[in-house]
């Protein structure tokens, strides 16, 4: 899944994408790279990060999802926390709706996801993305991520979401210190043990910094991002949110050769 930002400030790469133009060709981009599903994104969820209005989200992706269907039938995945922008993004053309508030953030967020019918991303996040790196406190953070999501798996089936749409992402770095944040990452096994299909999005984070301090721009985190990559598929996650697509897609297919080549 490539991540593409049309936001001002996203952590990563705020600002480059804003433009249609711009993005447009970074959409491409990332197809042309591997990509098999592309996040769109119109409000930073970064650390600190304000809210954006509703119609200012829908004016970022909407032309964005429609100038993608002029050259590709790429599936669209829409990363917003808005049940309004999830719903105009797939009737715009969106076929996944990535939530990181996992379908809490408004009243309608749940009839929302049913009403569309389409996958839903269900992330976990301890606050909000305003104040959560502030003092995230866990006794056992896989135990507490795994059985928050599942309540979150069971909130969306008996609100009419269908099993087979829901996904599962233990949110890297969303409320979360480095030690939580690797206790999830050398756990990811339980989630996938859950029977739904996880997507993990470690992608130029934080983790990767806290372990290398010089690896203070996001731009200078692709070790450590694809040593994470890495980690997830060898434990079964079904999805990768990276914004280095032809950088993974290489590492994956690495990996995916070693593990075939015979034990001597
Ligand atoms: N991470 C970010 C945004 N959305 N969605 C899911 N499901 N999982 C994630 O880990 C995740 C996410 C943060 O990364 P990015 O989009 O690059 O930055 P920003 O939120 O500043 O736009």
């Amino acid at each position: 899944m490539g991540v593409l930002n049309v936001t001002p400030d996203s952590f990563s790469d705020g600002g480059r994408f804003a433009e249609l133009g711009a993005a447009m060709d970074h959409a491409r981009a990332l197809i042309a790279a591997g990509a098999d599903m592309l996040d769109l994104g119109g409000e930073s969820t970064r650390p600190g990060a304000g809210r954006v209005a509703e119609a200012v989200e829908l004016d970022r992706v909407l032309p964005v999802i429609a100038a993608i269907r002029n050259f590709s039938d790429i599936p669209i995945s829409i990363d917003t926390r808005k049940p309004g922008v999830a719903r105009a993004a797939v009737a715009a053309g969106a076929a996944m709706w990535n939530d990181i508030t996992a379908l809490t953030e408004a009243s309608d967020s749940l009839a929302v996801a049913a009403e569309l019918q389409v996958p839903v991303v269900l992330m976990h996040m301890q606050g909000d993305p305003s104040t959560m790196q502030d003092d995230p406190r866990y006794a056992d953070p896989v135990g507490e991520v795994l059985a928050y999501l599942e309540a979150r798996a069971e909130a969306a089936m008996a609100a009419g979401v269908r099993r087979e749409h829901i996904w599962l992402d233990p949110g890297i770095g969303f409320g979360k210190r480095l030690e939580h944040n690797l206790a999830l990452l050398a756990n990811l096994d339980r989630l996938v043990a859950s029977g739904f299909p996880v997507l993990l999005g470690v992608s130029r984070k934080r983790t990767v910094r806290y372990i290398d301090p010089t690896a203070i721009d996001p731009n200078d985190r692709l070790g450590g991002s694809l040593a994470m990559a890495l980690q997830g598929a060898a434990q079964g996650v079904a999805s990768l949110r990276v914004h280095d697509v032809r950088e993974t897609v290489q590492a994956l297919a690495v990996q995916a050769a070693i593990r075939s080549a015979p034990r001597a």
